[in-house]
């Protein structure tokens, strides 16, 4: 399976690069970061050096520096310092894989003209890149077999929680909604996972407790200690961590781990509901992960990560 990766560096998205990587049959084309949910400084090292850890040293990483209006807070893009940091990505002491020459979004557009048949595309954070390479060549849109993107809040309230917002977005919506916009005025076939299907799958202790028993696997070693630095959050936010990216991208490889439905849906692009994704009979049609079954979910990482 030919996948393009463009991840937004919050922890949750080292871990979608870590199931992507676990797969054999994953050719992984290439990635590029939106600086939005991350410290860009930061996360371009981490993602060189999980790629370095899983023997995929030739995947080329190339930096985003479009932005979009709403800025993630401080301390969720700090995480990305202390993912780069970790002795498990700090081996060898040397990054190998290669970055980019081109920013992050000319580099998704580059790399997807290039391509002779269409590609996966899974996005797991804001949808910047893609929207400039819409506007930019229009030829895209047709390299692009399905976009897989982690986004968006249905039936379910949103995840923003900012002064002089309702409440009713997902961060990687809210964060560009006019990007949203712009990939909704595509034929791109969409399958989103959004909050609803998300939501359930919050991360817990005993979860993260089981990745102990597997640190002589590199791979796993690295998910385990990634995904430790959420632990407790729940006690200090009363909001558990989800593994929202990470289920994007092992139901992009497993389908069969969500349920899907077909919906309608439009974006608010301004104002105070802006980011919402609301489903409307004039919408657009996605196709919506709705129910997942969590407990194959977590099976199937600790049982790939292993590899
Ligand atoms: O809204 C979910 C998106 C996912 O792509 N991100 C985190 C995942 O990478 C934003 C987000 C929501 N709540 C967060 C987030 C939190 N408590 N910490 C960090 N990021
Ligand atoms: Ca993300």
């Amino acid at each position: 399976m030919r996948i393009f990766l463009d991840h937004d560096g919050g922890i949750d998205d080292f871990l979608a690069l870590l199931i992507l990587l676990s797969h054999e049959d994953v050719e992984l084309l290439g990635i590029s970061i939106t600086p939005a949910d991350t410290c860009i400084e930061a996360a371009a090292p981490a993602t060189r050096k999980i790629l370095d850890l899983a023997g995929r040293s030739d995947t080329t990483v190339a930096v985003g520096t479009l932005e979009g209006p709403n800025p993630f807070p401080s301390d969720w893009r700090l995480d990305s310092y202390k993912v780069d940091a970790l002795p498990v990505l700090n081996q060898t002491g040397r990054i190998v894989a290669p970055l980019s020459d081109l920013a992050g979004h000319e580099y998704l557009a580059t790399s997807l003209m290039a391509q002779p048949t269409p590609v996966h595309l899974l996005m797991v954070g804001p949808l910047t890149n893609l929207a400039w390479a819409l506007d930019h060549h229009p030829g895209v849109a047709t390299k692009i077999d399905r976009l897989y993107w982690m986004g968006g809040a249905l039936e379910v309230p949103g995840n923003v929680n900012q002064d002089g917002h309702d409440g009713t977005a997902e961060w990687n919506a809210f964060w560009d909604p006019p990007a949203v916009a712009r990939v909704w005025d595509t034929n791109i076939p969409i399958t989103m996972f959004p909050l609803d299907a998300t939501n359930q799958v919050p991360l817990d202790a005993e979860f993260i407790h089981a990745f102990g028993p597997l640190y002589r696997h590199p791979l796993a070693a690295a998910a385990g200690t990634i995904w430790a630095l959420t632990n407790g959050h729940v006690h200090r936010t009363g909001i558990p961590y989800y593994a929202w990216d990470t289920l994007t991208a092992a139901a992009m490889l497993h389908p069969e781990l969500c349920t899907y439905r077909e919906v309608r849906c439009g974006v608010v692009t301004e104002g105070a509901s802006q980011g919402r994704t609301v489903p409307t009979a004039s919408g657009r049609l996605v196709l919506a992960a709705d129910r997942v079954d969590a407990d194959a979910f977590r099976t199937h990482c600790l049982e790939t990560l292993q590899q």
